[in-house]
């Protein structure tokens, strides 16, 4: 087998007095944390988009890292993609991937074709995970934002032809994502949203994207997938505004279509900060109602207001993100896909490696501190305590549904002014504890 990267060996673990810049200093695959190697807590994987497919092309410029893998020849550069991205894998030590079905294989001249020729690459790659059984698909997607046909959208566009056209896609890249034994199929809505509402039925566009989303959780179950399915919500990007705006947002949609229970969410950093809020915010939402699945690991860069796909290396981000997969009860079938890519400006081969060794120390120094942030019990002390008027007395009362509006005027008459009742939020030592504990690791 031909090897990619040969100036590269197997990236082990050094601890963090290590200087060697291909080596982990905090990712230790089978060190014990929080009940289950870091390996279990953590299930890194390569997304194949930018990976083994994005050179740096940007509305600016074109590519800068070569990513043609020694072919020219569409089919015969998918097969070396496989072996170059199983290649990564097994060097970082990575078990999981993520792909859309055109990042395997692109279009050819019919849909027939494309078909066949996404068959042969799966095939292929199924072959190599049976070679290989530490290799598995975390989730599978159909790219249905690029091509022009799906110009003002794929099931919200206003041509019917072009919403069978995404139905007949969706079937494919949900077989493929089957056939590879994943377990999460993504919706990331593409250009599911508008430009301008002069020319937008809302009402028409909602509806026809939860029909394809029933009809594919109906189809995906009917051939034996037993996954998640999930939902990516971005508030905008391409489109001016995306249906799936925020996970609140995306809620209130799968309430309204009956979809709730088919559905968790995949939450990306950077689609969080895009839309106002924290990353540590979305998952917040997800957990609190029963949606957290999977999480696009990446983040923005404050100064510019896209989505940017960097590296995740802020530690303060990746601690509150792992506090709040740890509060979760860690994950299931989802994981942490990096959906990121090395800067424009760093193309060459190697930089592939220190992109995903920064991302995943980065993730295994947040686990080690969110790790320790619950062991050390301060914070949970804290906001236990802040909410202690609801375990007795009136707080029990209304939460047990025993007192009525006119029981609770009369008790705030009896009781007089409630301000006193109230203490401080305490922010700022909060957030000393937290550097404290970040800092004692
Ligand atoms: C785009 C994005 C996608 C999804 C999969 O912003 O995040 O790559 O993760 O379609
Ligand atoms: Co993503």
């Amino acid at each position: 087998m031909k090897e990619y990267f040969d100036s590269i060996g197997k990236i082990q673990y050094e601890g963090k007095d290590s200087t060697n810049p291909l080596a982990f200093k905090f990712y230790n695959a089978d060190e014990v944390i929080c009940g289950k190697t870091m390996k279990e807590q953590l299930k890194f994987a390569l997304s194949w988009w930018h990976t083994m497919g994005g050179d740096g092309t940007d509305m600016f410029g074109c590519g800068t890292a070569d990513k043609s893998w020694g072919e020219t020849d569409s089919a015969a550069r998918s097969k070396a993609k496989v072996d170059a991205a199983f290649e990564i894998m097994t060097k970082l030590g990575i078990d999981y991937f993520c792909f859309h079905d055109r990042d395997l294989s692109p279009e050819y001249g019919s849909l027939a074709e494309t078909n066949a020729k996404l068959d042969a690459v799966t095939d292929y790659i199924a072959e190599r995970m049976k070679e290989d059984s530490s290799k598995k698909l975390l989730w599978g997607t159909a790219k249905c934002f690029d091509h022009p046909r799906y110009m003002h959208g794929a099931a919200t566009s206003p041509s019917a032809d072009v919403f069978a056209y995404t139905a007949a896609q969706v079937k494919k890249a949900v077989e493929a994502t089957v056939k590879l034994g994943g377990k999460g199929y993504v919706f990331w809505g593409g250009r599911e949203g508008y430009e301008t509402l002069l020319n937008t039925n809302m009402g028409l566009e909602l509806d026809n994207m939860a029909r394809l989303m029933k009809m594919t959780v109906d189809y995906a179950r009917s051939i034996g997938y037993n996954g998640d399915f999930y939902i990516e919500p971005k508030p905008k990007e391409p489109t001016k505004h995306q249906y799936d705006f925020d996970t609140a947002t995306v809620l209130g949609f799968l309430r309204k279509y009956g979809l709730e229970n088919d559905f968790k969410m995949n939450i990306e950093a950077n689609h969080a900060t895009l839309a106002q809020h924290t990353f540590q915010h979305e998952l917040r939402v997800a957990r609190e109602n029963g949606v957290f699945g999977s999480i696009d690991a990446n983040q923005g860069d404050p100064l510019l207001g896209w989505d940017t796909d960097q590296f995740p290396t802020n530690v303060y981000d990746t601690a509150l993100c792992m506090y709040e997969v740890l509060k979760a009860g860690g994950f299931t079938n989802g994981g942490l896909n990096f959906d990121a890519k090395a800067r424009r400006g760093s193309y060459e081969p190697e930089d592939i490696f220190y992109s995903y060794i920064a991302g995943m120390d980065s993730f295994a120094l947040g686990l080690r501190i969110a790790a320790k942030m619950i062991e050390d019990g301060r914070i949970d002390k804290f906001v236990e305590d802040r909410y202690s008027s609801w375990t007795s007395g009136i707080g029990k009362d209304i939460i047990d549904g025993k007192v009525s509006m006119a029981d609770l005027e009369k008790y705030a008459l009896e009781k007089g002014e409630a301000t006193d009742s109230l203490s401080s939020g305490r922010q700022e030592m909060l957030e000393s504890i937290v550097n404290n504990i970040m800092f004692s690791l």
